[in-house]
């Protein structure tokens, strides 16, 4: 009776490690996979775009850019401030991306995922990554976390 006991209580033991293996594994994989597709709207011949789009690549993400001519629609769509446009709109993971963000603050985003609408560097500072230009000093400049109806916040400075 006492085998038969601890065979019940191994059995139990066992299906509820799987479970809470499974329930640790599932959620991080389904975000890791999201995480790599980020969509990027831009006008066909943004050169900075392109650039852009380079840098997120070299830091892992997997890149869908789609050409447009109606860029200011998408950002209305998405609801990107005027205050902040810049000359690519991005979508991650249902946060949005506009302008020349660094790779590192969007896997930042992805990773504490705030409750905010996304990411902005607005205009297009020289440095800023795509906007490297040989001959010219960086600007500093922020990262702005928006929120739709909220004031800005900064959410990184590179200076
Ligand atoms: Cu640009």
């Amino acid at each position: 009776m006492r085998r038969f006991l601890s065979l019940i209580l191994l059995a139990l033991f066992t299906l509820a490690a799987a479970c809470t293996a499974q329930r640790a594994e599932q959620p991080l994989s389904a975000a890791q996979n999201a995480a790599e597709i980020i969509t990027v709207y831009k006008s066909p011949t943004c050169g900075c775009c392109s650039d852009w789009i380079a840098h997120l690549k070299e830091a892992g993400f997997t890149v869908e850019a789609v050409d447009r001519d109606d860029l200011a629609a998408i950002k209305a769509q998405h609801q990107v401030p005027a205050r902040l446009q810049s000359c690519h709109t991005a979508l991650v993971e249902g946060y949005v991306i506009e302008g020349h963000v660094p790779a590192k603050e969007i896997r930042r985003l992805l990773t504490e995922r705030p409750p905010i609408t996304g990411l902005a560097v607005p205009g297009m500072p020289i440095g800023s990554p795509g906007m490297e230009i040989d001959g010219f000093t960086p600007e500093p400049y922020d990262v702005l976390a928006f929120t739709t109806g909220q004031a800005d916040a900064i959410y990184a400075n590179y200076r």
